[in-house]
């Protein structure tokens, strides 16, 4: 049976970040990667149009400076494959290949109390042993997928956004529909409607959108960014969300109506979904994000000529940003060609799959080909898929059965040499995630070698400190409008499950200085040991 130190499972962002900084640390470390491909969400989401909707200079890895001034990135937005071929080329760059295992999804990992060790097994049936298990499973990974009545009697072609083949799909003279208007919808329908005969995009809720401004990168605005690399990445690490841009300083009802609506309007065509942080309080307080949520719907209304279908498409239930909103190329204007219709499944919804296509309440749509872009069992989704056993013989599920509970977003009670990236009570999806990731990364091989040189063979956070950190989430998420709304932020995207405020709503700066607080208090919220737990309550049970 293999042993390393650490096993970290999930070879996307998270996984190879993790896998670089514990090797800068001397610590070894196997990924193990159900794919046969390394990247992620950014292998499986190859749906057309998918790009990410952070700037290309800030969705990627800090840790290099010869990466940084060495890779070229070519739009504003990048693209999924263009994401792809980075991830790559940083495994090739920084010979990671070498401890990645592709082909291998861990079904279940039991941690044994008296040897102080993870065993994991994969679907293979192949174990491995470690004494870290490190879970880098993504936080919008685990697809959720609707089951309609007929839906197996479909005669066409089912597929789900976030687990696209890999062959290219040819839509030409097919009749298409897509189920789900979020990001993934909303990037696809104006790709799709280019070829397909007709589009149908069935809408449970209209969403808001702003245009991404994208445009290729000139020569001048790379070498400037590049010059200022290091300014531009401390920014960054002490923002809110790890965006690269200042947000406004000066509360939205405390500027005059010239002067907001001009700030509103720049910030409209240059941030995309950054546009929340034009006043510091848009997320904050009910009368400034009824004005940017106005201000939105106009623009969004703008973009569509049919009364009607105005109507349908700008959203009328939530306030901008409490749910994830989109940035989209062209999704509006897409309603102006003939061949896209939009389905109103609120107004009329699904009642089965035929042979033939999706029958709604009020008419049959023949369709060849249906997408669910249905969006994700979100932040616990993935860290729930495997069976993962603590002390006791207690699963994680079972542990956050009511929700989850973390310390600091990183490790939970009863789950010793455990820990998660991006997972719940960490900033996570309300972040640009590539800097969460970074920060934890780091963090974690800090804290990892100091507890090697000081001998400490288990460590486990408290119920005190999960369940004080968990509060605490708690209560920054009530101080935001973020409980406004049903969304995946807080458990309201499943049906049935627990209904927890999840990320962290306090900021990327202020959750880094959490971290560094912790680690300067010697691990505050860890218990260390030199010797299982287990084994020594043995010893002192036995006199
Ligand atoms: O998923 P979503 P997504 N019947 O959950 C609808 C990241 N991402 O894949 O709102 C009918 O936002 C659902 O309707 P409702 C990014 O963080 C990033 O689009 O539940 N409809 C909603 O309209 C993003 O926010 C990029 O009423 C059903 C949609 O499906 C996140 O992933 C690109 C349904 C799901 O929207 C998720 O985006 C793509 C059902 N049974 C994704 N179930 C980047 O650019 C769900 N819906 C980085």
């Amino acid at each position: 049976m293999a042993h390393v130190e650490t096993l970290i499972v999930g070879a996307g962002l998270a996984g190879l970040r993790a896998l670089y900084a514990l090797g800068q640390k001397g610590i070894t470390a196997t990924v193990l990667e159900a794919s046969d491909e390394i990247g992620g969400v950014w292998n499986h989401n190859r749906y057309p149009g998918a790009r990410c909707d952070v700037e290309s200079f800030d969705y990627s890895y800090s840790f290099s400076e010869e990466l940084e001034q060495e890779w070229r990135w070519t739009e504003r937005y990048p693209t999924q494959p263009e994401i792809l071929r980075y991830i790559n080329h940083v495994a090739d760059r920084f010979d990671l290949r070498k401890d990645i295992v592709l082909n291998t999804r861990v079904e279940e990992a039991a941690y044994d109390e008296d040897r102080a060790i993870w065993t994991v097994t994969a679907a293979d049936g192949r174990t491995r042993t470690a004494n870290v298990l490190m879970l880098c499973l993504g936080q919008l990974s685990a697809p959720k997928i609707p089951s309609y009545p007929g839906q197996d009697t479909f005669a066409g072609k089912l597929i789900i956004s976030a687990i696209w083949p890999k062959e290219k799909i040819d839509f030409t003279g097919k009749r298409v529909g897509i189920i789900g208007t979020g990001s993934s919808g909303m990037q696809m329908t104006p790709v799709i409607a280019e070829t397909a005969a007709h589009l149908t995009v069935f809408q449970r809720t209209a969403n808001y959108s702003l245009p991404a401004a994208n445009a290729p990168l000139s020569d001048e605005e790379v070498a400037q960014v590049k010059a200022n690399y290091a300014a531009r990445r401390e920014q960054i690490r002490n923002s809110p969300s790890g965006l690269g841009f200042r947000p406004g300083k000066v509360k939205t009802l405390e500027v005059s109506d010239e002067d907001r609506e001009a700030a509103l309007e720049k910030s409209y065509h240059r941030l995309g979904f950054g546009f929340a942080l034009t006043f510091p309080d848009i997320l904050l307080n009910e009368e400034a994000n009824a004005v940017a949520s106005d201000f939105l719907k106009r623009k969004m209304a703008e973009r569509v000529s049919d009364p009607e279908l105005k109507k349908k498409l700008v959203p009328s239930d939530h306030g901008f940003g409490t749910r994830r909103p989109s940035v989209d190329g062209g999704y509006f204007e897409a309603f102006a060609r003939d061949n896209v219709s939009l389905a109103d499944i609120r107004e009329h919804p699904i009642v089965e799959f035929t042979p033939e296509g999706i029958r709604t309440e009020e008419k049959l749509h023949e369709l060849d080909i249906v997408i669910f872009a249905t969006g994700f069992d979100a932040i616990t989704g993935a860290l729930l898929k495997p069976r993962i056993v603590g002390r006791g013989g207690q699963t994680l599920a079972e542990k956050w059965a009511d929700g989850p509970l973390t310390h600091l977003g990183l490790a939970t009670a009863g789950f010793p040499n455990l820990v998660m990236v991006a997972g719940p009570g960490s900033p996570s999806v309300l972040s640009n995630v590539i800097v969460s990731i970074e920060e934890q990364a780091d963090w974690y091989a800090q804290m990892l070698a100091t507890m090697k040189a000081e001998g400490t063979v288990e460590f486990e956070t408290t119920e005190t400190a999960e369940q004080g950190w968990t509060d605490y989430v708690q209560v920054r998420a009530r101080e935001t409008l973020y409980g406004t709304a049903d969304s995946f932020y807080n458990g309201g995207e499943v049906a049935g499950k627990p209904r927890v405020f999840m990320p962290y709503s306090g900021g990327v700066r202020h959750y880094r200085l959490k971290l560094i607080e912790c680690a300067d208090a010697h691990y505050a919220g860890f218990e260390q040991r030199t010797a299982p737990l287990a084994r020594s309550t043995d010893v002192a049970a036995n006199g």
